[in-house]
């Protein structure tokens, strides 16, 4: 892609209402705008982002066994009448009436919806276990929203909804999901701890908020050190193999780890003063375990092995994409901006012309270019006139892993910079051996 054609609105000011520092930085780098409060748009570099991080939480989705669906935003009042839910909800529920003044409302969560889905088609214990996720945009009428894409009140979310005869089924589902999301967020370059968290609208007994350690964080956590150093579980992972997935999840719960709201002051004295972690969080995912508190009023009802009709065992599993990103740029940025890790970088490397118009650097950079995205690498190249300082500045901000620099007294030699954004380290190297070093180390 040359920037020369692309859509990347820098800004030199920071946002006036921007508290922390990912929302100063996607907005600075043109990742997002704000439309109202709390609501954005996602422009290109945004979007790759977002692009990438819905990818892997996809993948790691079907990997544990969970299948996609799309359901839709706006949801009718009636589904929320039947669970109890419509007038618990409160404020953060955005109301709607259409033009035959029906209620309807725009969907905060949708454990009602599916409900209907299963109940509508499943009649058989022999159908399960079934596990059903999609990403879509969700409204709450958050009484303060801010933090940028971290709190907002539209933003998208992945949720996902497993379905089981019996609670020793649903655990084993609330296990997949616990493992695929330690897989998950590994994989965006986050370390992610799963702590013991309150239920409150969703419901149920059982419950893990996976935290993202970091000052701006919203929620004031309590954990074990060890958890830092944990292993990640392979991608060879059996998601059916109930005893292995039941000893991740034991060994990940295994030391003290709680929010504030479900912290045990008496359990916290017991960890050795060394080894205690008090910090702040911000909430990328939460999963809880129910139980029948939806099938039950809804009638989501299965035939069991028995002969006789069981309410169905229920789990929910939210990720917040759009909130992931903001919780990446958190995690990883220095005082010049992003440092994207390289799952979710929005594209591989930026390519620096120093000099466009100079014959050498133009035909050193397209050389580079042509080569990289032949081995499928993707290139931000940077073919515009702005100086030198503009150009070193932007690539820094917007963060990609690696910068190629192309300028014309290295290009005579047949020599390009490589420049390492998590680092800063630099290496002049020829064309050919750049070529190489980017697309080997891929
Ligand atoms: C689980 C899936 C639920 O809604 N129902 C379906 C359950 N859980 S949750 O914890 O309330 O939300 C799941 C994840 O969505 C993200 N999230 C948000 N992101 C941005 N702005 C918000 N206002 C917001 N609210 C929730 C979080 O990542 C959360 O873990």
């Amino acid at each position: 892609m040359r920037l020369s054609k692309y859509f990347l609105p820098i800004l030199k000011e920071n946002p006036k209402d921007a508290e922390i520092v990912s929302h100063r930085l996607m907005a600075r780098a043109g990742m997002i705008k704000q439309q109202s409060a709390g609501i954005y748009s996602w422009l290109p570099l945004g979007k790759r982002v977002l692009d990438k991080v819905n990818t892997i939480i996809r993948e790691e989705q079907n990997r544990s066994g969970a299948i996609e669906i799309l359901m839709p935003t706006i949801q009718s009042a009636e589904l929320w009448q039947e669970s109890g839910r419509y007038d618990d909800y409160g404020q953060e529920m955005l109301r709607i009436e259409d033009r035959h003044e029906r209620p309807m409302l725009y969907g905060p969560t949708n454990e009602e919806m599916v409900t209907d889905i299963f109940r509508s088609y499943v009649r058989s214990y022999k159908s399960l276990p079934l596990n059903l996720y999609h990403i879509q945009t969700k409204f709450r009428d958050e009484r303060r929203p801010r933090f940028g894409t971290m709190r907002s009140r539209e933003f998208l979310m992945k949720d996902a909804y497993s379905f089981d005869i019996d609670k020793e089924g649903a655990v084993h589902a609330y296990n997949r999901m616990f493992t695929a999301y330690l897989r998950t967020f590994d994989r965006m370059g986050l370390k992610a701890i799963p702590m013991r968290a309150d239920t409150g609208p969703i419901g149920g007994d059982l419950s893990h908020e996976f935290i993202i350690l970091a000052d701006t964080g919203e929620s004031e956590v309590f954990c074990h050190k060890d958890y830092l150093d944990f292993p990640i579980p392979a991608d060879v992972t059996d998601f059916d193999d109930k005893a292995g997935l039941q000893a991740i999840v034991d060994k990940w719960t295994s030391r003290y780890a709680a929010t504030s709201e479900m912290h045990d002051e008496a359990a916290w004295d017991a960890v050795a003063e060394g080894e205690k972690l008090s910090a702040r969080g911000i909430e990328v995912g939460h999963i809880f375990y129910f139980g029948t508190k939806y099938s039950e009023p809804m009638k989501g009802m299965v035939m069991g092995p028995d002969g006789r009709e069981h309410p169905v065992h229920m789990g929910s599993y939210g990720i917040g994409p759009t909130r992931v990103v903001a919780a990446i740029v958190e995690a990883s940025h220095d005082e010049n901006g992003i440092i994207w890790p390289k799952g979710v970088a929005p594209f591989d490397a930026g390519l620096i012309n120093m000099k466009p118009g100079d014959a050498a650097c133009d035909a050193a950079c397209e050389k580079l270019e042509t080569a990289l995205e032949a081995a499928g690498l993707e290139v931000l190249y940077d073919d515009t006139d702005e100086r030198a300082g503009a150009k070193f500045a932007t690539a820094d901000l917007i963060g990609l892993p690696v910068q190629v620099i192309a300028g014309p007294r290295a290009v005579a030699e047949g020599n390009v910079e490589i420049k390492i954004r998590a680092t800063g380290e630099r290496e002049t190297l020829a064309i050919d051996d750049a070529i190489n070093r980017l697309t080997q180390a891929r």
